[in-house]
């Protein structure tokens, strides 16, 4: 079994009940950070978004990952209207320990992870091991921590 992190991130409907039933179907879910309003990045002018981000215990590989984060997509009636623009779910593979994906559709550790405060600053509650020293949060991505999940 391996550990793997996995972002979510919801700012259209109801974004809590949104990322719950994501979290409900997710097999595997060890643990589940706390809940971050958090203003978008990049794209059109949008609402804040609900962001949490989970960690499994797994034997799926980071394909199979992706495909649980697309049925999720897919469940809570994703549409795609814009690159980057306003969306029911987002479900990320962020990290998979021992593993590295340079796919054109998976790439694993998530690329942009470093430079998103609304991955780093929940995935340093779950496993600060994958937050480099001296990580802070850009000052230009405003984020708030509701509660606990
Ligand atoms: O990449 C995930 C979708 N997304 C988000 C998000 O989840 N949270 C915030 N704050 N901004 C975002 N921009 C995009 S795209």
């Amino acid at each position: 079994m391996t550990r793997a992190l996995l972002g979510l991130g919801s700012n259209l409907g109801d974004r809590e009940a949104l990322l719950r039933d994501a979290v409900d179907a997710i097999p595997d879910v060890v643990a589940v950070s706390g809940r971050y309003e958090t203003a978008p990045v990049g794209g059109p002018e949008q609402g804040a978004y609900l962001n949490i981000v989970i960690e499994l215990d797994t034997d799926r590989t980071p394909r199979q990952l992706l495909q649980v984060c697309r049925q999720r997509e897919e469940a809570a009636d994703r549409v795609r209207i814009e690159r980057w623009g306003p969306r029911t779910l987002d479900v990320d593979v962020l990290w998979v320990d021992g593993c590295t994906v340079d796919e054109p559709d998976l790439i694993v550790p998530h690329p942009r992870m470093l430079d998103r405060a609304f991955v780093m600053v929940p995935l340093a509650e779950l496993a600060p091991d994958l937050v480099p020293e001296g990580w802070v949060a850009p000052v230009d991505q405003p984020i708030e921590r509701l509660g606990d999940w």
